[in-house]
């Protein structure tokens, strides 16, 4: 690693304020001095990307391309000199130039291009992709907006337009001269040769430049350099002058709009598919300019594509690039001019999918017609993929149709993606252990069965890097001090050295101030940016992740309104304070879950209002929640609410975040929780609710959430004052309705909060009964940070290079 200076750096981003923007530090504004700290990076950068890329290229090493339409960034600035190890020095020359360092990594916006989970996911694992020295490159698109900013207004959700690039464009770096070319449209016409060989022509396209704009990504204690490479989509064709002085001006620039179009937003809903054509074209967009550019640099470098599958794994993250296996079958079939069977056994050998979802309505389904008349040559390839592959399964279950066609890749009209993955990847894995059974035993069971070895398992992991050393700095001092150094942030497993101090009256005494001064700053952070005044002697409970009915933020809401009855009841009873805080996006047309953030504010307003409640309850739903909000948030929270029905959450990678941060979980054994319970045991988290299994065979003998209802005194209290509503007069009477009527569909409580609702209840008396013994709280804070190694991504990482890309790691 090279070192530097604060003297050097100084004069480095001096000199970048002269050149790039002709200012001297006296009349820079923290805006230049973002963007010249900025670029001083990318220089370091750019020098150890140079020395990747040669070291790549002479050692014809196995790439591995990650491809997903969403990369949840957040800010690079403090994250790139973190890894490249000059962080403090950094901030020396900053503040030697009369400027805050933290106020100037606060101006940076975040890079929003992804809704959630599956976004960050994609980030974090650049980061460990690098950190491991994998050779990879992220592949995406340039959104010029991206995940839309959230207002409350009125108690509503209102969306914003996220401009990022001002700022934020900083980080890319335009590299024209590698510009492809993307059709859509026209058709195919035939041109068979003399020895019977078709050469399909696609004429009549429309043609989109794709230009890449890169970032570069540092890794920790390493030169290995990678890049995320994000598509941005252009008109060839500038504005047609002969049009324009025709006086159409409108036509002139249509096709320009329509091409730019393609880049222009981010789609903002999450675990819910949209047959849009835009979204289509989105992913055909981004998947051929990436296909075009991997073969191009790989047959400068070896002159053919015989070897392609030898040098290149191709990871999907989710169905989303699916076209990546049409795409490839087209150049390997019409550029390169291979038969059928060499091009699909190249494809077979290239392509890995990851799926992060069991929801019905997440399952990625295209009309044929829409790909049909924009993508004409991919529909061809298509059909024939879907056609050898009906044989194939008609062959393997003996004409047994109901399983035919549950796993046709064409059918009723439409290319289910996820079967055409299933299809042509070899290999699939789901996000977390009981994921992967699910998908084996139910969503995949009978292609599955097929081929067993096709499916893999790979627990998600979040870089602990910045979700633990970098956001909670005290606790990182901590866990250096107990396990004697540094060593964690490269070897994970090391903070399970904590756990020696489990009975250490001073370690845990440490652990409880660090919390305390953590929620201290997040409350004053708060107080600064909203008003919002917290009780921070409360207990924090904190529930942020998108707004689903799956993830059930309104068990928790039943939750609290029992709780408020019960204060109202008995104003002097004993009452362990809690700070109950959300924050989440609903996908703007998803009018349930907007209502739900509704009913929370609502709440929220007739709660902190209530001088009964103070000082005891106070409820708080935090704007516009992001990554760098969490960032402040995770190291201040003390019970996490991982509650989603069983079965439904794919992992989940927030519930780690927190366990790493020392909160403890109060959730069912869903997703990524079974394995935290694994690795704690009973005594170290507050699990409630039915299982997978249990829901399944509720649901199958028939689930009935009225008895509950009727059964429960309290649970029936509080649906009929959500019902009733709060102080503003509104009525929630359509929410509670979902949960007792089945309506146009969908079944009555068709997430079974009624079922788990006392459970959820004891659950929580148990947690607080837990938080007022302190020292056993604190030491169950301990031991979830103890043992939360497991969930870094560099063991996802190391699981994928083993199992799935065979290539090797850094030791
Ligand atoms: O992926 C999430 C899962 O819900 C979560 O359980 C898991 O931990 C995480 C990482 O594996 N899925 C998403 O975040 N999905 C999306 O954001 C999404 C976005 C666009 C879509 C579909 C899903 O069209």
């Amino acid at each position: 690693m090279a070192e530097y200076t604060k003297a050097q750096l100084t004069e480095l981003i001096i000199g970048k304020l002269h050149r790039n923007f002709g200012r001297d530090v006296e009349d820079a504004t923290p805006n230049h001095m973002f963007k010249a700290c900025a670029l001083v990076l990318r220089d370091i950068m750019s020098g150890h990307q140079m020395n990747t890329s040669n070291q790549v290229w002479e050692g014809q090493e196995r790439q591995v391309h990650y491809l997903s339409l969403e990369f949840l960034m957040g800010r690079s600035l403090e994250k790139n000199a973190y890894n490249l190890g000059i962080l403090d020095t950094l901030k020396e020359a900053l503040e030697g130039l009369g400027f805050s360092a933290s106020d100037l990594f606060e101006i940076e916006p975040d890079a929003g291009l992804g809704n959630g989970g599956l976004g960050r996911l994609a980030a974090c694992y650049l980061d460990s992709m690098t950190t491991l020295e994998i050779p990879a490159t992220g592949y995406s698109i340039c959104y010029e907006l991206g995940i839309f900013k959230q207002k409350i207004v009125d108690g509503k959700q209102v969306e914003q337009a996220d401009n990022w690039l001002g700022l934020g464009d900083a980080w890319l770096i335009p590299k024209m001269d590698e510009t492809e070319e993307v059709r859509f449209g026209g058709k195919i016409v035939d041109h068979w040769d003399d020895k019977g060989h078709n050469h399909p022509e696609h004429v009549g396209y429309t043609t989109v430049l794709a230009i890449p704009r890169d970032m570069e990504i540092a890794g920790y204690k390493t030169n290995h350099t990678n890049v995320l490479r994000l598509w941005d989509a252009k008109s060839p064709v500038p504005v047609d002058m002969s049009l324009y002085s025709r006086g159409e001006y409108l036509k002139a620039v249509e096709q320009q709009a329509m091409a730019e179009v393609i880049a222009k937003v981010l789609y903002p809903d999450d675990n819910h598919y949209e047959g849009k054509s835009l979204r289509l074209k989105q992913q055909y967009f981004f998947v051929s300019a990436t296909v075009q550019s991997i073969v191009r640099k790989h047959r400068a470098q070896y002159g053919t594509l015989r070897n392609f599958h030898q040098k290149h794994v191709i990871q999907i993250n989710d169905t989303h690039p699916t076209l990546v296996i049409p795409e490839l079958m087209r150049i390997l079939l019409d550029v390169e001019g291979y038969s059928w069977d060499e091009a699909w056994n190249i494809v077979t050998h290239t392509v890995a999918y990851t799926n992060h979802t069991v929801l019905a309505e997440a399952l990625e389904r295209w009309p044929q017609g829409l790909i049909e008349t924009l993508l004409p040559r991919i529909w061809q390839i298509l059909k024939e993929i879907a056609a050898r592959y009906q044989r194939q399964l008609e062959q393997h279950f003996g004409g047994d149709m109901n399983k035919v066609s549950k796993m046709a890749i064409i059918w009723n009209g439409e290319v289910r993606m996820a079967n055409l993955c299933i299809c042509a990847c070899y290999a699939v894995n789901g996000v977390s252990a009981l994921h992967s059974e699910i998908l084996k035993k139910d969503v995949f069971h009978d292609a599955y069965t097929m081929h067993p070895e096709q499916f893999k398992n790979v627990t998600n992991g979040i870089d602990h890097r910045r979700w633990l050393s970098q956001i909670n700095p005290k606790l990182d001092a901590l866990v250096r001090e107990c396990t004697g150094g540094d060593d964690y942030l490269i070897h994970p497993d090391a903070i399970l050295g904590l756990e020696k101090y489990k009975n250490d009256k001073a370690v845990l005494e440490r652990m409880e101030a660090i919390k305390k001064e953590n929620k201290r700053r997040f409350a004053s952070y708060l107080a600064r940016e909203s008003g919002v005044v917290l009780n921070t002697d409360a207990i924090f409970d904190v529930q942020v992740k998108r707004l689903h009915e799956y993830k059930r933020q309104l068990l928790n809401v039943l939750h609290i309104v029992h709780l408020y009855n019960q204060l109202r009841d008995n104003p002097n009873m004993e009452f362990t304070p809690q700070t109950f805080l959300f924050g989440a996006k609903a996908a703007p047309g998803y009018h349930v879950a907007k209502r739900i953030i509704q009913l929370i504010n609502s709440l929220s307003a007739q709660i902190n209002a209530d001088p009964i409640c103070k000082d005891k309850l106070q409820v708080v739903f935090l704007e516009n929640y992001r990554v760098s909000l969490a960032e402040k948030l995770m190291p201040a929270s003390e019970l996490s609410e991982q509650i989603s029905t069983a079965g439904k959450e794919a992992s989940g990678t927030g519930n780690m975040k927190f366990m790493m941060n020392g909160a403890l979980t109060i959730g069912t054994l869903d997703g990524a929780n079974v394995e935290m319970h694994q690795k704690l045991g009973d005594e170290n988290i507050f699990l409630f609710g039915l299982t997978a299994d249990q829901v399944t065979s509720l649901k199958a003998s028939g689930y009935h959430p009225q008895d509950y209802y009727h059964q429960n005194g309290d649970l029936k209290r509080v649906i009929d004052q959500i019902s009733a509503g709060f102080a503003d007069k509104e009525s929630y009477a359509d929410l509670m309705d979902r949960l007792l009527r089945s309506a146009g569909g969908s079944p009555a409580d068709d997430y079974m909060l009624l079922a788990d609702f006392d459970s959820y209840r004891q659950a929580h008396c148990r947690a607080l009964e837990t938080y007022a013994d302190r020292q056993r709280w604190n030491q169950m804070s301990l031991i979830n940070v103890a043992r939360s190694g497991i969930f870094a991504a560099d063991r996802s990482i190391r699981d994928y290079a083993r199992d799935i890309w065979h290539v090797p790691t850094r030791e």
